[in-house]
Order: structure tokens, then C-alpha cells, then sequence
């Protein structure tokens, strides 16, 4: 039992979910480490989002709002931390929802897909092809799902895949608190915030969005701005921590 008073008592009960549905085989061994990692950049920020992360999430917003076939590919972590708010995502924009992983099972695939569904999203079903440039189970998506994606929202990504579907001429919006990592530097919009705090941001935006703000959000996005901007308010919020 984690004491509601501890200081630290978010986090600790969001590990402690994490950790619980990798028991459940939901999360992969590896994404506690991955989620690890995210929590140190998130201490970075002060565990909120910042101006730039709310800039960008409206930024995604607007891009969304542009796309025509925008789909949201789920992995394990982000079935354990946010299916409700995939779920409302889904909701206020109409995006489909895939699940894609990595570690790519089909015991895996089935729960994460009842744990989104068991929060209200719709899941997209089929028969996954190989339409990814990739030597591993991430190459695997369904024709009518990211294989023909125009915009690809795709939180805690492996580089490897944001490169190939970059390649492809897809537009791809990754949410992640690293704005170091080799995803965040090669999608076309990196949202540097937490994923339960950024998707929340960015279904509120896109129904806040006039047509003109929409327009010239795109227009001027500029991913390198918003990544050197985001390594800046980290800097400044580590320089000021102890004052
Ligand atoms: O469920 P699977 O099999 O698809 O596997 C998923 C993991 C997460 C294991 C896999 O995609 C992976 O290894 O990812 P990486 O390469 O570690 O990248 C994950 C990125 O997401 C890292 O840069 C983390 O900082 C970031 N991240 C992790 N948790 C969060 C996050 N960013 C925002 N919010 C989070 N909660």
C-alpha cells in the first residue's frame, strides 16, 4: 500500500502499475526500463508541462486537425499509462487506433488491444503485413491502418521506426520526454512532455483550434526550434533548482 501523503506518491503509483501490468505481460520487461528513463527527464521539467510541451501539443493538435487517414499506434507502455486518454483522443478527433510493438507477441497484441477496448477505444483489427522498411515485428502494420496512415501519432517510439515511416513521406508526431533521443530528432513533431499530461493537451487543442490558427501552426512548424527550446527550459530549470 503506497501512503496517499508520500511525496513522491504519483510516481510511485504509476510504477507500480507499470510494474503490475508487466506481470500481466502488457508491458515489456524493457518498457520499465524505457519508462525509467522518461522519469528522469520528467524530474528535468518539474513533472509538468512546460510552455514549449504546450506549444508543440497544439501543434500536434493542428496537424491532426490537417490529417486525413491520422492514426495512433499504441505499445504496451502506453496501453498501461493512457488507454482512456487514447480512448478520448480517438473520441474528439477520429483517428484509428493501432497497436504496433515491438516485442511483438500474439498474447500481447490480444491484451493490450481489450485493455484500450476496456477503455473505450476502438481498436483496428486485421491482418498485419510486413510495409515497413524494418527487420524487426515493428515492420508489421495493417494495410488499412498506419499502411495507409497520412499522420502517424506515435508516443515512446524506437527511432528506428519514426526514420522509416519518415521515409515513407509520413507525417509523424511523437509525444517524448526526451528531446535528445534519435526519435524526437527525426519526427516531423516531437511533443517533449509526459505522455498522460501531453494527450490530454492535445485532444483539448484540436477542438479549440480556429481554421486560420490551424494553418499557421503548420506553416511555421519547426521541430529543431521546438527541441532546442525544450533543452533550454530543462537547462534553465536545472540551473535554477537549487536556488
Ligand atoms: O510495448 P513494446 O513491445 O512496443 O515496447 C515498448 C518500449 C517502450 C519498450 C520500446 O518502444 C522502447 O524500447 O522504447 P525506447 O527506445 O526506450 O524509447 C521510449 C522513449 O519514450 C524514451 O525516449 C523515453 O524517454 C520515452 N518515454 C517513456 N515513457 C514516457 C516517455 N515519454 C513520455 N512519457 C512517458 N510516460
Amino acid at each position: 500500500m503506497i501512503p496517499p501523503d508520500h511525496p513522491r506518491y504519483r510516481s510511485l503509483v504509476v510504477r507500480e502499475r507499470l510494474a503490475q501490468c508487466a506481470r500481466e505481460g502488457v508491458v515489456a520487461l524493457e518498457g520499465l526500463t524505457a519508462h525509467g528513463r522518461a522519469e528522469a527527464f520528467d524530474y528535468l521539467i518539474g513533472e509538468q508541462s512546460t510552455p514549449t510541451g504546450r506549444q508543440a501539443a497544439r501543434i500536434a493538435a493542428a496537424l491532426l486537425r490537417q490529417a486525413r487517414r491520422p492514426v495512433l499506434s499504441v505499445n504496451g507502455n502506453t496501453a498501461a499509462l493512457a488507454a482512456a486518454e487514447c480512448a478520448e483522443l480517438q473520441e474528439a478527433t477520429g483517428c484509428g487506433i493501432e497497436v504496433n510493438l515491438f516485442h511483438r507477441t500474439d498474447e500481447r497484441m490480444r491484451k493490450i488491444t481489450r485493455l484500450l477496448e476496456d477503455a473505450g477505444a476502438t481498436v483496428l483489427q486485421g491482418t498485419p503485413e510486413r510495409l515497413i522498411p524494418l527487420e524487426h515485428d515493428r515492420a508489421l502494420c495493417l494495410p488499412h491502418g498506419i499502411g495507409r496512415a497520412d499522420l502517424v501519432l506515435v508516443p515512446l517510439e524506437d527511432g528506428d521506426r519514426c526514420e522509416a515511416l519518415r521515409a515513407m513521406g509520413r507525417v509523424v508526431v511523437t509525444i517524448d520526454l526526451n528531446p535528445l533521443s534519435r526519435t524526437a530528432r527525426t519526427a516531423t513533431l516531437t511533443v517533449v512532455d509526459e505522455l498522460t499530461r501531453a494527450l490530454p493537451l492535445i485532444t483539448a487543442a484540436y477542438g479549440e483550434l480556429a481554421p486560420d490558427e490551424v494553418e499557421r501552426l503548420v506553416r511555421e512548424l519547426d521541430n529543431h526550434y521546438l527541441l532546442q527550446a525544450a533543452i533550454a527550459e530543462i537547462v534553465r530549470g536545472v540551473t535554477s533548482a537549487l536556488d
